[in-house]
């Protein structure tokens, strides 16, 4: 949608949008003076789309910690992901990739565009690693160690059981979670969450990752890329590739759904590791992630759309989500919200409706136990309340100088 159809249709938007281009601008004329920072949170902005930006508004030391994990991360799954690189080549590099981190003349170069650059010059993120405090350093390691072994593994392997499945998003996004309950307790913000709920955080973002880009990997050139597992897909085709066409669609949208049900089991110790959180720059960096899977399984459960093109949640209702997410009380309302939302559209016909309504009940009765739910229907409030009648007139008044803001912002 253009910048016009969300004035009309969702003016409640705007402001946040404003506010979020204004924080970026901000945010990408913060960067560091030495070369290798520098390097590092430019990079950051190019190759993290939905990170980047809760990333930076850390603390200036934790900030630092996380922003070369991610790197020394992204790095890895560059190598991981890259499917013109032979398995021979690829599986001793992601085993051995963690004892490079303290190698300066180490490179590999692989992956394209931004990720190739990060490749090039990663002896920039190396250098920014070597500075890091050593707990900060050692924590790092483990879990490139850990994750690198486990890619190795599913290079060798296919996603095959809703067990594999699991293990799969542990290595890759578990093992984040755990990393950075880590560092958060390293830099003594926060008490050290257990490694279960940790694991949890990491696995519904990285789930909801796979449900979204289902045709992206599906389509992957030269060799596609699958983890949606068998156990669960061949219940609806014989092959993942059937449900790109569209005499399939029925039970694509059918495995769909198994899979959003699959992931709505990690909701609830997600909520318990945000819970106790007593930070709010970490409260926020962990919050907004979470807020914008469960909008995205939402819009994605029983949406045909996820085996046509990309699905994703409007700029401006993620520009809200980011606005509005800084209490335990605003996560609860979202996840209510939202988890009503998929209610909505589930159908009777659908094999595994009752499961579905199941973890959808319980996930709210998690919400409304919080005693901490007020304003209900915050984000999917339809337009024509007078609140947004209002609103409109003040758009309308308004529009030039927004238009003229945005456009100096862009320069
Ligand atoms: C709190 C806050 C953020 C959290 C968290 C808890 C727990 C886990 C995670 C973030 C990780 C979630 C990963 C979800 C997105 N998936 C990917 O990016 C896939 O790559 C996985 C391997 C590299 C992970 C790198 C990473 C990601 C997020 C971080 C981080 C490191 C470090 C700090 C903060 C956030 C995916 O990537 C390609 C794609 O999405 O297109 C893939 O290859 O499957
Ligand atoms: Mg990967």
């Amino acid at each position: 949608m253009g910048l016009l159809g969300t004035i009309m249709d969702h003016p409640e938007e705007i402001y946040p949008m404003v506010k979020l281009k204004m924080a970026a601008a901000r945010i990408s004329k913060q960067i560091p003076p030495e070369e290798h920072w520098a390097f590092a949170y430019t990079m950051l902005q190019k190759v993290s789309r939905s990170f980047a930006l809760v990333i930076q508004q850390l603390g200036p030391e934790l900030r630092n910690a996380v922003c070369v994990f991610y790197l020394v991360l992204r790095a890895l799954d560059t190598v991981e992901d890259d499917t013109s690189v032979s398995t021979e080549i690829k599986v001793p590099i992601l085993e051995s990739f963690y004892r490079h981190l303290y190698d300066l003349n180490w490179s590999f170069s692989c992956g394209t565009k931004d990720y190739k650059i990060l490749m090039d010059k990663f002896q920039l993120v190396q250098i920014a690693f070597l500075e890091l405090n050593k707990d900060y350093q050692e924590a790092i390691e483990e879990i490139t160690k850990r994750m690198g072994a486990g890619m190795a593994k599913f290079i060798q392997k296919e996603v095959e059981t809703v067990v594999d499945y699991d293990e799969y998003c542990h290595y890759v996004a578990g093992l984040v979670g755990l990393g950075l309950s880590k560092l958060f307790y390293v830099a003594r913000f926060e008490d050290l969450a257990s490694d279960s709920l940790s694991n949890s955080m990491g696995l519904f973002l990285q789930k909801t990752n796979i449900i979204r880009d289902y045709l992206e990997d599906i389509n992957e050139i030269p060799k596609s890329r699958m983890f949606w597992p068998r156990e669960i897909w061949s219940k609806y085709a014989e092959k993942l590739e059937d449900f790109k066409y569209e005499e399939n669609f029925e039970k694509s949208v059918q495995c769909l759904n198994d899979m959003v049900t699959n992931a709505l089991i990690h909701v609830e110790h997600c909520l318990q590791y945000m819970a106790p959180l007593k930070d709010q720059a970490i409260f926020r960096f962990c919050a907004i992630p979470q807020v914008m899977a469960i909008g995205t399984l939402a819009l994605c459960y029983n949406n045909v759309n996820v085996f046509k093109e990309v699905v994703k949640m409007r700029r401006g209702l993620t520009a809200r989500v980011i606005a509005e997410t800084n209490t335990m009380k605003d996560v609860y309302g979202a996840f209510y919200e939202f988890s009503a939302l998929l209610e909505s559209k589930i159908e009777d016909k659908d094999p595994n409706s009752s499961l579905t309504r199941k973890r959808i009940e319980v996930i709210k009765k998690a919400c409304t136990a919080s005693g901490s739910i007020t304003k209900r229907g915050k984000y999917l409030n339809e337009r024509r309340s007078s609140y947004n009648s209002v609103l409109m007139m003040l758009v309308f008044l308004l529009v030039p100088v927004l238009l003229a803001l945005l456009f100096l912002n862009k320069q």
